[in-house]
């Protein structure tokens, strides 16, 4: 036993050595080092599938004028992995470009590989065929799961190598991230979950990237990986090794938005004071999650009802622009930390409280240097704070920062004026034709058969987000129900996400669940006739899961049971009789989102355009708005489904899905959580779906709706975005 642990400790030694010999990034108590010197890092999360290739440089450029010092971001293996040994990285999963980029602009990257990612992405950053590997289990002392996972964690490593992008090698990459908030995980499985972490934490240190690796919500990180903290405010975690720094990796500016939740916003005074918080107790890293949210394009939001707008109320807003006051107001607290940052490196605070909700800061090295940071703590009331000569008025919930411990410099409350951004119509006009898709039954081609209720994204793999379950029913002439005149009642138990009805062609009901709920039932009395009755289901998935312990193991489609009440019998189970499957729509497997795939069927216009119905596509063309304003489509008068420009899917559209909750006001004083300061409640979640400008083309553009509600696309505009 203790030969056992000399030898690790060795080992260990060892490692610091060979670190200290090459390595140009380390740590101390205090801070990350680079090339042996503390730096004071402000980092900020761009996720590069968020946004186009081409807004890239300018949203880099954006950050580092907001004084950013770092980009962080995610690696997401399913778009770099979309089957099984076929590997991605161009265009928007252009990863190598993109931390180029970062380093051509001069700033640090923060690789999180990962590969769990969580961030409201499809099923968590994992690829769905993941979930199909023989005997496999998500994030645990599996062997599937740790092979397929460290072989993917090894190319993403090797291609950082061949490429030259750490730092020891010249390159930005200052951190790497191994496993994601595994710590709440480990603590529910127990022992499978320790064994996990210290695999994977071997596993990663075993890489030699050189630079230092990090777990985020991980109180049990072994040596040498640095557990960081990720919460609105952190100025109370402490590293588990007081020779670690301390670090906040996710100090989130405010929270996402779901189908049929309000728009999350935090104030830009809450959260500089968060942070100002954070560095007065010793903090030294600090990430903004997310500095630019952006969009959740195609269906690569997770969940389920993740909006396809990650907007975050980030600094930078989804479509590029600076969010002002938030933006400026953090541009002026870094600008005043740099300041700071010699004293802030060298010292430790002492504190005092000099009144209730008071509390002072001082950070005096022998240099004779000293910075001064006062803080009170009221939500109400403003303070006065005698500090050295003077005398300081410090409003509610706010912190005054002196670099010299004299003249106040920034308080936290105290933000610029509001320049609030506008969605202006261009004059665009739309002229739609319209292609009515007939609900799918039993006898359709290509699809297959089964005494059983599938399992949704076993059957589509996720493909498609849609799939329908089709049945026959045979009602007797003799059935009380035809001699009465009254319907029987059909009941269906789904696992989500969201359900269409049809019973013999019509739509007789739509059911669908929600973020926190996603199970849904229909149960309603329908008309059925004597003879053959043709029940359709299109069943629909809106993001798989992201989050949660064992979340790859959560379902989705109709599992059942499906019931008729009310028959002469009484209750006939429909479970186990004969079910046919088809995957996908019709409309998709004819491409009619591409210009050559629309010339297969025969579209109508005019007073005959299709208004109001379910299962209806909708295709126009429009040229390109002059300018450089970023664009959205306002879809306000649609229902539910998805958009494509040029054949690029932009994202699902769902604005009949509305905001259930009650906003509250917001009072940028008192803890903040994400059900504070909501917008848009009563109303649609999201309304504006961001077209991005290097998907138009310079002559003609191709725009197609599927709209599976019912909507007026007399309604669709397309607007620009500008101050
Ligand atoms: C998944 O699909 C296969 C057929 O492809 C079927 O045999 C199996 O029962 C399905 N599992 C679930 C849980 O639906
Ligand atoms: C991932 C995580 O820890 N999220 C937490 C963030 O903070 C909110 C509010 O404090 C919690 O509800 C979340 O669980």
């Amino acid at each position: 036993m203790e030969k056992l642990i000399q030898t690790k400790f060795l080992t260990f030694l060892l490692f610091l050595w060979v670190c200290s010999v090459h390595a140009s990034v380390s740590y101390d108590n205090k801070a990350i080092l680079v090339n042996g010197q503390r730096k004071f890092l402000f980092s900020g999360s761009i996720h590069y599938p968020r946004s186009t290739p081409e807004m890239w440089p300018d949203l880099i450029q954006k950050a580092k004028d907001g004084g950013l010092d770092v980009i962080q971001s995610y690696v997401f293996w399913n778009g770099h992995e979309p089957s099984p040994g076929k590997y991605y990285f161009e265009d928007r999963y252009d990863l190598v470009k993109f931390i180029k980029l970062v380093q051509q602009a001069g700033l640090y990257f923060h690789l999180r590989i990962g590969p769990y990612a969580c961030a409201e992405w499809n099923l968590g950053g994992f690829p769905v065929w993941l979930k199909y590997v023989p005997g496999i289990e998500f994030r645990t002392d599996n062997e599937p799961f740790k092979a397929a996972m460290q072989k993917f964690t090894i190319k993403i490593v090797d291609m950082m190598k061949a490429e030259k992008l750490f730092q020891t090698q010249g390159g930005p990459i200052i951190l790497s991230q191994i496993e994601n908030e595994y710590g709440p995980v480990e603590w529910e499985i127990g022992a499978p979950g320790k064994a996990y972490t210290k695999w994977f934490s071997q596993m990663a240190v075993g890489l030699n990237t050189g630079v230092p690796w990090i777990m985020c919500k991980q109180e049990d990180a072994p040596d040498p990986i640095i557990d960081t903290c990720n919460a609105y405010y952190c100025e109370n975690f402490k590293p588990n090794k007081d020779y670690k720094p301390k670090m906040w990796t996710e100090n989130w500016s405010s929270w996402y938005t779901e189908f049929g939740g309000g728009v999350p916003r935090r104030p830009a005074e809450d959260m500089a004071f968060s942070v100002v918080r954070f560095v007065q107790n010793g903090g030294t890293f600090v990430n903004y999650y997310m500095y630019h949210g952006g969009t959740n394009f195609d269906r690569t939001s997770g969940g389920p009802f993740i909006a396809t707008s990650y907007d975050f109320d980030a600094p930078i807003d989804e479509f590029g622009l600076l969010n002002e006051p938030k933006w400026g107001h953090l541009k002026y607290l870094h600008k005043v930390i740099k300041q700071c940052e010699p004293v802030l490196l060298s010292a430790d605070s002492t504190v005092y409280w000099p009144g209730k909700n008071l509390e002072v800061h001082v950070f005096k090295p022998k240099t004779g240097d000293c910075v001064a940071f006062l803080g009170n703590y009221d939500t109400k009331s403003s303070a006065t704070i005698k500090f050295g000569n003077g005398q300081y008025d410090v409003p509610p919930w706010s912190i005054t920062i002196l670099p010299d411990c004299k003249t106040a410099a920034f308080n936290t409350a105290k933000v610029g004026i509001q320049s609030p951004m506008k969605m202006i119509a261009t004059n665009t006009p739309f002229t739609w034709q319209s292609y009515n898709e007939e609900p799918s039954y039993s006898t359709v081609k290509d699809s297959f058969t089964a005494y059983a209720l599938w399992e949704q994204v076993n059957v589509t793999r996720d493909f498609t987000d849609y799939l329908w379950y089709m049945t026959d029913v045979n009602i007797d002439q003799n059935e009380g129900f035809i001699k009465n005149g009254k319907s029987p009642l059909l009941t269906i138990n789904s696992a989500g996400h969201v359900m269409h009805v049809f019973i013999n062609g019509q739509l007789s009901g739509t059911e669908y669940g929600s973020l926190k709920f996603p199970k849904l039932t229909f149960s309603k009395n329908v008309k059925l006739n004597a003879g053959n009755n043709k029940i359709s289901l299109l069943s629909i998935t809106v993001g798989l899961p992201n989050v949660g312990v064992h979340y790859e193991k959560w379902n989705a489609g109709v599992l059942g049971p499906v019931t008729l009440g009310g028959l002469n019998e009484g209750n006939r189970d429909l479970s186990r009789q004969k079910w046919s499957y088809k995957i996908g729509l019709k409309g998709e497997a004819l491409q009619l989102y591409t210009q050559s795939g629309s010339k297969s069927v025969n579209w109508v216009e005019g007073s005959s355009l299709a208004k109001g119905q379910p299962l209806t596509w909708y295709k126009t063309t429009f040229s390109t708005p002059a300018g450089n304003d970023p664009l959205a489509l306002d879809m306000s008068s649609m229902g539910k489904g998805q958009v494509w420009i040029n054949g690029r899917n932009i994202g699902r559209h769902w604005p009949g899905y509305k905001a259930r909750e009650e906003c509250g006001d917001c009072y940028y004083a008192g803890t903040y959580t994400e059900t504070k300061c909501r917008t848009n409640c009563g109303q649609a979640s999201q309304k504006w779906y961001h077209v991005p400008r290097s998907w138009l083309s310079s002559s003609e553009n191709y725009l197609v709706v599927f709209e599976e509600w019912g909507g007026d696309p007399a309604g669709i505009s397309l607007v620009k975005r500008t101050a």
